[in-house]
């Protein structure tokens, strides 16, 4: 696979692959690739239209397992099928970003993504930044099984996040700083199985 951008969530080969249906959805998707990138997670970002790159789309789905991406988030706006696309083309999990879109504020792309037939699932986020946020953070659950430096970051996030909470209990004395401390970049390990 050509063309696609791999942040620096450490130069390890991506574990998650974040595909988006146009560059507009670029505002959107960032917040999975910053959350990602905090959490130390390998990933690539790529732009992969369903209804104008069809066959790049099922390329990009059909390499990804082979090339050890574990998890796609995959975030579209209006008729958004990129997600349920993908899903079709592989048995990696795919997790679906619904992308606010400007006629019906996002509420088209939320149906379209969670109202898969049943056969092909895609696990549906929140509409928009949430949406973005939280399948990284998703994503970073199933990943936590096989990779403990993983789990820990996302135990750790949680840990802050709980801790920023209970220290600012008045709304009118806050200033909010982010939640999530980044974590080094290193290389994963897998766990051992018994
Ligand atoms: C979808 O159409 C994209 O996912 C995007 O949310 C929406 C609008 O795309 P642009 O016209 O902004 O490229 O394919």
């Amino acid at each position: 696979m050509t063309g696609t951008s791999q942040t620096s969530a450490s130069a390890a080969k991506p574990l998650v692959g974040i595909i988006m249906g146009s560059t507009s959805d670029w505002e959107t998707m960032e917040h999975a690739a910053k959350t990602l990138e905090q959490l130390g997670v390998p990933h690539e970002t790529r732009v992969v239209s369903a209804h104008r790159t069809p066959d790049l789309l099922f390329e990009y789905a059909s390499s990804a397992e082979q090339r050890g991406i574990e998890v796609i988030i995959a975030g579209a706006g209006g008729a958004a099928h990129l997600p349920g696309m993908t899903a079709s083309k592989t048995v990696l999990p795919v997790l679906g970003v619904p992308v606010e879109s400007k006629a019906l504020k996002g509420l088209d792309s939320l149906l379209s993504i969670a109202q898969m037939p049943g056969g092909i699932p895609v696990g549906t986020l929140a509409i928009g930044k949430a949406g973005a946020i939280n399948a990284a953070l998703l994503a970073a659950a199933i990943l936590g099984d096989k990779y403990p430096e993983i789990r820990e970051a996302l135990r750790k996030f949680r840990e802050s996040q709980t801790a920023n909470v209970l220290a600012t209990p008045d709304p009118t004395k806050t200033t909010i700083a982010s939640v999530i401390a980044p974590a080094p970049a290193t290389k994963l390990k897998r766990k051992k199985r018994a």
